[in-house]
């Protein structure tokens, strides 16, 4: 059986290079700790949380797994300057960084002995994040879940793994061990896989939303907020294909938009509220057919993968 241990398994000290997304609302410890006693890297993600909310779940995750784990800080939050210092207070030892540069907290991480993995969205940005001293990058195309850019994971992931030496981590689109096979075949040394997590038994999100993610077909995302400069990928509802069609003809403002949709992941993961929520999910959601636990999840895609790259 082909090993699927990679330089990846050796920075984050986990069994599988597999990282969880930092799904902001959503990644708390209890999914995060699921997937590190799994075998790959729980992630807790920060999003916009108060500081005292993410001390929180680092200290349950701790009592939950003698595992590493990791932190997601999103860089477009108010307090990610907060946040940056708590995980190093904390001894976090990975973070991962969305939605932003995350260039200005690179050195005290670097000395602080956090392994330090930003998600890109092109080659330039992974190139700068490469000479600061980032550990990997996590190459996530456009077919994810949540805030995206413009590139797929086929074209982004060889493109960076030809610019960069540091290895690189493949992410959008990939759901089982098909997916984690053809990444490595780009070049990725590992995955992210968010998603998929939606639908796993440790996901603490209201039922209504893996409901939508299990029900999801193939075309079932939409991408919202391409008017705001902050696209967003979603299950495709009466709110989102109402939000998408109305920037389309131009009958929302970029300013009416934010309104509407502030707090609305908040609804959608707490309250499955389908007038009001957003259901962040990528476009392999129509491949995620039944809720399992993590382990399951893990193993089966694990397993997959090595037999196909046997
Ligand atoms: O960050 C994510 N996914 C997210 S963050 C989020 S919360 C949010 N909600 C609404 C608007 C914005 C954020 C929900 N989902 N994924 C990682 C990711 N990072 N995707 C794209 C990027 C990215 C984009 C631009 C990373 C860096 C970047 O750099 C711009 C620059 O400053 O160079």
């Amino acid at each position: 059986m082909t090993k699927l241990n990679t330089s990846i398994c050796d920075i984050l000290g986990t069994r599988y290079p597999l990282i969880q997304g930092g799904m902001a609302w959503i990644a708390e410890s209890t999914l995060a700790s699921a997937v590190s006693n799994a075998g790959g890297l729980g992630i807790i993600a920060g999003g916009s949380a108060p500081i005292d909310y993410l001390r929180n779940e680092i200290r349950k995750c701790k009592e939950l797994t003698d595992k590493p784990f990791g932190v997601n800080i999103m860089l477009m939050s108010d307090n990610a300057e907060d946040l940056a210092q708590l995980v190093i207070d904390e001894g976090v030892q990975v973070v991962t960084t969305g939605a932003g540069n995350p260039g200005k907290y690179i050195a005290a991480w670097k000395e602080a002995g956090v392994k330090v993995i930003p998600v890109v969205p092109s080659v330039a940005l992974a190139k700068r994040m490469e000479r600061s001293g980032a550990d990997a990058v996590i190459a996530e195309g456009t077919e994810s879940g949540g805030h995206i850019g413009e590139n797929t994971t086929m074209c982004l992931v060889p493109q960076v793994v030809d610019a960069l030496s540091i290895p690189v981590i493949a992410a959008g689109g990939i759901a089982d061990g098909r997916g984690v096979a053809a990444s490595f075949m780009l070049g990725a040394k590992g995955v992210q896989i968010g998603t998929r997590f939606l639908a796993s038994e440790e996901c603490v999100i209201h039922p209504t939303y893996k409901e939508l993610v299990i029900k999801a077909k193939d075309t079932d995302s939409i991408v919202t907020g391409r008017s705001t400069g902050h696209p967003c990928r979603n299950v495709k509802t009466k709110l989102t294909k109402k939000l998408a069609s109305n920037e389309m003809n131009g009958t929302i403002s970029p300013d009416e938009f934010e309104k509407l949709t502030v707090g609305s992941l908040r609804k959608a993961v707490q309250d499955g509220n389908l007038e009001e929520g957003t259901f962040l999910c990528g476009s392999i959601a129509g491949m995620v057919n039944e809720v399992k636990p993590c382990k399951d999840i893990i193993e089966e895609i694990m397993a997959q993968a090595s037999e196909l790259l046997d």
